[in-house]
């Protein structure tokens, strides 16, 4: 397998710290509707992330290479391997227990915040079916029956709510479990292959508290100092992210129906001047879906007051992806953007659930008039107002906030309005579900052979899932839409979720208008036949949006799909993921299961671990050999893209040299990678 390593070139630590300097200009932004949000602003001197990151340059070495440890009040320590007995912390810990730990507790933050997404949503579910929450009810039977039946519940002849308690209940024990049986929403969505491996390597989770909970003991003062054990935790708690993740996206659909492609748009030119503009920012649908609902019934209210238009929902973040997937609620910016929406002087509230919204909120809201609104008890920012959001009469809680808004309209000063005019057509809805019917167009039988078999035609060279946030490392989208680029015109499929998604329907990469001038003759004459096929007006998108991170387990189907498809397990699946802005440790976790799992995944920032060259070379090499996937750190979006490529390229010419040994010598392809 193509191996990157660029030890050739001086110390790695010494190149960490040389390549981490950043410009300190502002304004670092491929999305031409924030430079001109910035650009209008740019005398009111108001802070953005922008400022804030040229402010913090140059940033720490030691943090940036992971080598600093805080575990105990002794510390910090940092790794000096050029001064006289600092080349280990106080406790004698080397550099490769410090970067190790670090990188285990960011999959652990990256796991609770999933799972805590997952667990409210079970609980949700359990509430509806024991007659509470009754704003909600089991909108998709179909997806109810098919979890249950892939959980081993029997469906025959069980009422809906009863499927609905009995599928609440299997995730609730996949939290709680005592014993050691591994999580059921795991181990029921994988290959076999990746089931034997997981227990072969005793990382199979068995409860996603517990593991995140023993990774946090495991990983302080005194526990373990043997970097490879403490990877082997990290990869389990990756494991339990991957379970809630899961979880969230399997019970959401039951609850609010599962995404079918849907047209609308993306980027800050979809506020409107005259409506009472609302965004939706956070994560968990379960309230954004209620703000669209009451927003729907406050019309009149919101016209009452001035707004000739009446009230426009839109999204920031993966709530916004969740409700552009499955209500077309148009997408007002990714994660990076998210101050510049209420710098538009048009955005009258601001409601916000769980993750990714940003402290610097407030003081860009004090600038105007926009309502700030947290709603999560774990998620508050001092000056903002906290409603508690609660199932129980969660659309009498939508109406309030909504109201909020329409009174915050009311005080919006016109002349300080300065909405960009950039907007782009989006596509969305492309849950597995909806792609497979696409694909049953075609082929009714074996959906998937239809892009399988393409990918052995070579037609197509294969698959990529984006994902992922923006990372003001990095110039914010520039790298999403480089490397989505460079893949479309070499005839890969792509497929995206989160702050990626954002990036490209932002940009026009899921308007259908995209294949034409990105496109390769492979993908574009693939997504032409099949957009013909599915009788899909005006055709399929350049990339398919799968919904928000959580969401990335829908991706992850695609590729057991195509992995049984193809009679092989996931390491030999032309499939590659790319991060190309990761930043949250919700990133790290999804980049640590998709190894796991056996894919390539290319990072574009690097997350802290040049300062343990041991802990370096098992991410990107030792994993390959364990489990068939490994990072791909590289910076440069234009190199990052040749390595995916090349990731790709190899697995089709191996499955081709095992195709052919297994015809000659009339046996199944290898399972070896
Ligand atoms: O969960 S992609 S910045 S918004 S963490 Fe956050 Fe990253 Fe965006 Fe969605 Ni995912
Ligand atoms: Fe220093 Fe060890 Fe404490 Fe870390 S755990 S801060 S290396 S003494």
């Amino acid at each position: 397998m193509p191996r990157y390593r660029n030890c050739l070139v001086g110390d790695l630590r010494d190149q960490a710290v040389a390549g981490r300097k950043k410009p300190a200009e502002s304004a670092r932004s491929a999305d031409p509707a924030c430079l001109e949000v910035l650009a209008a602003r740019s005398a009111e001197k108001i802070s953005t992330v922008f400022d804030r990151f040229a402010a913090q340059q140059p940033q720490c070495g030691f943090g940036l290479q992971g080598i600093c440890c805080r575990m105990c009040v002794q510390g910090p320590c940092r790794i000096m391997p050029k001064k006289e007995g600092a080349a280990k912390g106080i406790c004698g810990a080397h550099d490769y227990t410090f970067v190790a730990r670090n990188l285990v507790r960011y999959i652990a933050g990256g796991a609770a915040s999933h799972s805590d997404h997952a667990r409210h949503t079970a609980r949700t579910l359990h509430e509806v079916a024991s007659g509470h929450a009754k704003d909600y009810r089991v909108k998709d039977e179909t997806k109810l029956r098919r979890v249950a039946t892939r959980l081993g519940i029997a469906v025959e002849g069980q009422s809906t709510l009863d499927l609905a308690r009995a599928v609440a209940e299997a995730a609730i024990a996949d939290f709680t479990r005592f014993d050691d049986t591994p999580c059921a929403y795991l181990m029921t969505t994988i290959t076999e292959g990746r089931q034997a491996k997981f227990k072969h390597c005793d990382i199979a989770p068995a409860a996603i508290d517990r593991t995140i909970a023993e990774i946090l003991a495991q990983s302080t003062m005194g526990m373990d100092a043997d970097p490879v054990n403490l990877i082997f935790g990290g990869l389990k708690t990756a494991l339990a992210d991957y379970t809630g993740m899961h979880i969230a996206t399997d019970l959401s659909d039951i609850l609010l129906g599962t995404p079918r492609p849907i047209s609308s748009e993306a980027n800050l030119g979809v506020l409107d001047i005259d409506c009472v503009n609302i965004a939706a920012h956070g994560h968990n649908p379960l309230l954004s879906e209620m703000i669209v609902e009451a927003a729907r019934a406050l019309e009149g209210e919101a016209k009452a007051a001035g707004a000739r238009n009446g009230i426009k929902v839109v999204g920031i973040c993966c709530t916004g992806n969740e409700l552009l997937m499955r209500q077309g609620v148009p997408l007002a910016t990714n994660q990076a953007g998210q101050e510049l929406a209420i710098m538009t002087g048009a955005l009258d509230a601001v409601i916000m659930d769980v993750q990714c919204f940003i402290p610097g909120l407030r003081a860009v809201a004090e600038c105007f008039h926009t309502q700030l609104i947290a709603t999560d008890k774990k998620a508050k920012i001092p000056g903002a107002y906290h409603i508690e959001f609660k199932e129980e009469g969660a659309l009498d809680l939508a109406k309030y906030m909504v109201r909020l808004a329409i009174a915050a309209y009311k005080k919006r000063d016109a002349r300080r309005v300065s909405i960009p005019r950039h907007k782009s057509r989006v596509v969305a809805g492309f849950s597995l579900e909806a792609i497979e019917e696409i694909f049953a167009k075609k082929n009714a039988e074996r959906p998937i052979s239809v892009l399988t078999d393409a990918i052995r035609a070579g037609r197509l060279r294969g698959v990529c899932l984006f994902a992922g946030c923006n990372n003001l490392r990095t110039p914010h989208d520039e790298a999403h839409l480089t490397v989505a680029r460079e893949l479309a015109k070499n005839d890969v499929f792509l497929i995206a979720t989160g702050c990626s998604a954002g990036a490209f329907a932002k940009a026009g990469l899921m308007d259908p208008a995209a294949v034409g001038e990105y496109a390769g003759d492979g993908l574009k004459g693939f997504l032409k036949e099949l957009g013909d096929a599915a009788g899909i007006a005006g055709g399929l998108p350049l990339i398919w949006h799968m919904g928000s991170c959580v969401d990335n387990t829908r991706a992850a189907d695609l590729c057991t799909a195509m992995a049984r498809e193809m009679g092989v397990d996931v390491p030999k699946v032309p499939f590659v993921a790319s991060a190309p802005e990761d930043m949250h440790e919700k990133a790290i976790s999804i980049g640590s299961w998709a190894v796991a799992m056996g894919l390539p995944v290319h990072v574009g920032v690097l997350p802290p671990v040049e300062g343990s060259p041991l802990v370096y070379g098992i991410a990107t090499q030792i994993a390959h050999d364990v489990y068939g996937g490994h990072f791909i750190f590289e910076e440069n979006p234009a190199e990052g893209a040749k390595k995916l490529l090349e990731a790709l390229e190899y697995r089709t010419w191996k499955m081709g040299v095992h195709r052919a040994a297994a015809q000659k010598y009339e046996t199944a392809p290898a399972a070896g990678w």
